[in-house]
């Protein structure tokens, strides 16, 4: 069986659970919106983790709202809208073998939920750091890194695993992208209210880091927007929403929102593309209507 799962940290969990109860010879990482848009060959000799359905796999296990099936859907598998994947999967094998994942499912569980301190953003520790090496931008980067990590998790502590040298290296080099991200964001982000937003239309080798550091720099802001350019597509500008994780007092639909503009995504982010010539307009109608809703 070949195991097809989401490229996160989530993803990886479901991962080291599955290949420990069934027989996987080979895992590879997807991206949701590739398995949605049917970009990726499944077979029936594959099982799908914490990605959208697809009607040719063995087996299937989500836990995005936005992927529910329909009521008496029959399939292989098990869907809850829970915490994590992992969760979903713990929880249908129900084996006394996969006990010694608990902690790390209950780590998923925080990861994939957004359910993280402040504490947590400002110095990661234990699976929260372990998360953030496999942060990255381009999805068909290091999945041999990924395939490292699974059988780290499968034989190893974690503590055991935060002294490997490799491990060291990337979150060392994330933590330090991370420090020049939160020096150099303020240039570029202003507060409107209780929206943070944060546009980097236009620059040059912009800073990377998660939504996560914006809270952390503005607290008081219950949603966050960022505009910026799509390397391969200069017409184009990326627009993406969320609710403060720390601060959860937006009750706008995001995802709703965002399809207003062709994009999408859940209740609490969400995100669009829009022409570069419209995206001054569209950036204003947004907060509009974002604006004041505590
Ligand atoms: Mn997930």
């Amino acid at each position: 069986m070949r195991l097809v799962t989401h490229n996160d940290f989530d993803g990886i969990t479901c991962a080291v659970l599955i290949d420990s109860v069934e027989e996987i010879d080979f895992i590879t990482f997807e991206d949701p919106s590739r398995v949605q848009k049917r970009e990726v060959d499944i077979t029936k000799d594959d099982i799908l983790t914490d990605l959208p359905y697809h009607h040719n796999c063995a087996m299937w296990f989500d836990h995005h709202s936005s992927n529910k099936p329909p009521e008496g859907a029959k399939f292989e598998g098990a869907f809850r809208v829970a915490p994590s994947a992992a969760r979903v999967v713990f929880e249908f094998y129900d084996n006394p073998y996969l006990d010694k994942f608990k902690e790390l499912v209950d780590a998923a569980d925080k990861i994939d939920s957004g359910n993280i301190t402040l504490e947590d953003v400002k110095s990661p520790k234990g699976y929260q750091l372990l998360s953030i090496t496999l942060e990255s931008d381009d999805i068909r980067e290091d999945h041999d890194y990924r395939r490292r990590v699974i059988e780290w998790l499968e034989r190893k502590k974690i503590d055991e695993i935060l002294k490997i040298p490799e491990v060291v290296e990337r979150f060392t080099k994330k933590l330090g992208d991370y420090e020049k991200f939160r020096q150099e964001v303020p240039k570029y982000t202003k507060l409107e209210g209780n929206i943070c937003f944060t546009d980097m239309r236009g620059v040059k080798d912009p800073p990377k880091g998660p939504s996560y550091q914006i809270y952390s720099l503005w607290p008081d802001c219950n949603v966050s927007m960022k505009a910026f350019d799509f390397l391969n597509s200069p017409n184009e500008v990326g627009i993406s929403v969320g609710h403060n994780v720390f601060n959860k007092t937006c009750k706008v639909d995001i995802g709703a929102l965002m399809k207003k503009y062709g994009g999408g995504g859940h209740f609490g982010v969400g995100g669009c593309r829009v022409k570069r010539i419209d995206s001054d307009k569209v950036i204003g109608e947004i907060i509009g209507e974002l604006k004041g809703k505590a």
